[in-house]
C-alpha cells in the first residue's frame, strides 16, 4: 500500500523493544522512503521522562521522513487517526508470577486499548507484541468495535526463527526457506510446521532429512528460542522482536506472492478444525490493502494435529483466565 503520510502508535515505547524499533520506523524502511512518517508515542506515566530521552535521539538522527512525535499517557491521545497501533507495552513476568497471573496482570491494559482504538482510530491496523500476546490480543479485539480481521499477535518472531534454524541445518542462506507456519500461541507449546515447509521450493523434509531432528530439537529450539536469549543476555529478545515486528507490518502492506504466507494470531473462524473464537496463529496471505486470508487446504500428519491440540488446550485455558474481560 502506498501512502503520502503514515501515522504509527507504539505503545511501551520507552521499552526494549520500542528502542529497537522507533528509529527503523523513522527512516523510511518500512512504508518507503517517500512516505512521510508521525510517530504517536504511548508510555505509563513513570517512562515518560526516559521516553522524553529516546525522543531526543530521535530529533538528533535528523530523519528527513520524521515529521511528527506525540508523546503521550493516554491511549486516545496516542491512538488518534493512526493507520498501525503497535501493542508492545505491558508488564514483564516477574520471578515466580505464573503465566496466568500474568494474564491477569496484563489484561487489563488491552480491554482500556481497545476500547480507545475504538474511539480514535477508524482505520487503524493492529499488532499485539506485548505477551501473552495471544489472549492479550483477543482482549483487544473484543472490547474494540472495529472489525476483528484488523487485530493480530504477534508470531512473526518465531516465524523468523523457525527460518533461521532451517536455514542453519541445511546450510543455505535464510532467503532459501519459505511456507513455515507457526501454529497456536506464542508461547512454548507452539507448533513450527516443518512439514508443510520448503527450501529451495522443495519440501522441506525432502532436503534436511534427519526427520528426528525436524521432529524433535527444532521444535523445542523454536519454542524455547526466547527463554535461550533470557539465558545468554539477561534481557528478553528486543531487536529480534522488533525486526519481527516490522516484518509483520511489511506482510500486511503488500499483497502476499501466490503460494506462500506468514504467520499470526488472528481471531479462529474455525480453520483446521481449532475452536472459532481464539485468538491462534495460523498461515495468513494478506491482499495488501490491510485485509487477510487464512491460507486454507494445508496438508496436517497425525503429529501436527496432536500439537495443534496442544497448544490449543493452552489457548482454551488462557482465554478462560480473562473470561470477564472479553
Ligand atoms: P520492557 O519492559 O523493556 O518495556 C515495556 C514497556 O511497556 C515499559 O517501558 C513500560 O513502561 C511500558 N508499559 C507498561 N504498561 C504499559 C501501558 N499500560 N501502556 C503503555 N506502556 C506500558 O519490555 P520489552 O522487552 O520492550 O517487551 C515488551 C513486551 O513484548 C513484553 O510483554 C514482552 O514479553 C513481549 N514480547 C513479545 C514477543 C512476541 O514475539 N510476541 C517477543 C519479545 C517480547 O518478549
Amino acid at each position: 500500500m502506498k501512502r503520502e503520510s503514515v501515522k504509527v502508535a507504539v505503545t511501551g515505547a520507552a521499552g526494549q523493544i520500542g528502542y529497537a524499533i522507533l528509529f527503523r520506523l523513522a527512516s523510511g524502511e518500512i512504508f518507503g522512503h517517500h512516505t512521510k512518517i508521525s510517530l504517536h508515542l504511548l508510555e505509563i506515566t513513570p517512562a515518560l521522562k526516559a521516553l522524553e530521552g529516546v525522543v531526543m535521539e530521535l530529533h538528533d538522527c535528523a530523519f528527513p521522513l520524521l515529521d511528527n512525535i506525540i508523546v503521550t499517557d493516554n491511549a486516545e491521545t496516542a491512538f488518534d487517526g493512526v493507520n498501525w497501533a503497535l501493542l508492545i507495552g505491558s508488564k514483564p513476568r516477574t520471578k515466580g508470577m505464573e503465566r496466568g497471573e500474568l494474564i491477569r496482570e496484563n489484561g487489563p491494559i488491552f480491554t482500556g486499548q481497545g476500547n480507545a482504538l475504538n474511539k480514535a482510530a477508524a482505520d487503524a491496523r493492529v499488532l499485539v507484541v506485548g505477551n501473552p500476546a495471544n489472549t492479550n490480543c483477543l482482549i483487544a479485539t473484543k472490547n474494540s468495535d472495529l472489525p476483528a480481521e484488523r487485530f493480530a499477535a504477534m508470531t512473526r518472531l518465531d516465524q523468523n526463527r523457525a527460518y533461521a534454524q532451517l536455514a542453519q541445518k541445511a546450510g543455505v542462506p535464510v532467503t532459501a526457506v519459505s511456507n513455515v507456519t507457526i501454529w497456536g500461541n506464542h508461547s512454548a507449546t507452539q507448533y513450527p510446521d516443518a512439514e508443510n515447509a520448503k527450501i529451495n521450493g522443495r519440501p522441506a523434509m525432502d532436503v534436511i532429512t534427519d526427520h528426528n531432528w525436524l521432529r524433535g530439537e527444532f521444535i523445542s529450539v523454536v519454542q524455547k528460542r526466547g527463554a535461550a536469549i533470557i539465558e545468554a543476555r539477561g534481557l528478553s529478545s528486543a531487536a529480534s522482536a522488533a525486526s519481527a515486528a516490522l516484518d509483520h507490518v511489511k506482510s500486511m502492506e503488500s499483497a502476499t506472492p501466490a503460494g506462500h504466507w506468514f504467520s499470526a494470531g488472528v481471531l479462529s473462524d474455525g480453520s483446521y478444525g481449532v475452536a472459532k473464537g481464539l485468538n491462534f496463529s495460523f498461515p495468513l496471505a494478506s491482499d495488501g490493502q490491510g485485509g487477510y486470508e487464512i491460507v486454507q487446504g494445508l496438508p496436517l500428519s497425525n503429529f501436527a494435529r496432536e500439537k495443534i491440540k496442544l497448544t490449543e488446550a493452552e489457548l482454551e485455558e488462557e482465554k478462560a483466565v480473562v473470561a470477564d474481560l472479553l
